[in-house]
């Protein structure tokens, strides 16, 4: 539940994300009221949609895409300042299959930093078999899957992406922080348990 941390009478889980401000859902443990209360939040230029997903992350600075509804351009414009991670790593079950290439996939990421208001990083990724819950795996276990060389499933058709969240955009609007990766992984669990998740 990821409403875990916020108090049942405040009916937090009811106003998360409904579009109003819930003052009293404010608080990171009540996931922010799903950004509700962000004043003017924007939106991204529908004509810059797919340059943006296409360019997110790419170690240039893409102007247009440098905002928090256009996904910071996965933090290619906060180059010359150093990275502030989340504390943890955020963990990720996705039906994409495993690359061992590494996942070029930009637009992923993307839609899960326009979800968070603040740029994510792949820092690793490892197969796992669609049937396992990743719910059955503990922390030590996971960790252990971060640095395998060799993964245990030798078929895969999704993977664990590891990623890290980063804080660096907070300079400039900092009502988008995630201190730690755990709130990111909570808000990110209470979007795809409200609404259909529109990515896999
Ligand atoms: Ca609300
Ligand atoms: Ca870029």
């Amino acid at each position: 539940n990821p409403w875990g941390q916020c108090p049942v009478n405040r009916n937090c889980r009811d106003k998360f994300g409904d579009g109003s401000c819930d003052r009293e859902c404010m608080a990171p443990g009540c996931l922010r009221d799903g950004l509700d209360c962000l004043k003017d939040r924007g939106h991204c230029n529908p004509g810059h949609i797919q340059y943006c997903r296409d360019h997110y992350g790419n170690s240039h600075c893409e102007q247009g895409c440098d905002s928090a509804p256009c996904g910071w351009d996965g933090s290619d414009c906060f180059a010359n300042q150093a990275p502030q991670w989340a504390k943890g790593t955020l963990v990720l079950h996705t039906k994409l299959p495993h690359q061992r290439s590494g996942f070029s996939n930009s637009s992923l990421f993307w839609a899960l930093s326009v979800l968070l208001q603040t740029p994510v990083k792949l820092r690793a990724s490892a197969p796992m078999s669609a049937n396992r819950n990743l719910f059955d795996f503990d922390p030590s276990q996971l960790a252990s899957m971060l640095t395998q060389s060799s993964p245990a499933d030798s078929v895969s058709y999704s993977s664990l992406l590891f990623l890290q969240v980063d804080n660096r955009p907070c300079s400039r609007l900092q009502t988008t922080c995630f201190p730690y990766a755990t709130e990111a992984a909570s808000f990110l669990r209470a979007t795809t348990m409200l609404r259909p998740p529109s990515f896999p």
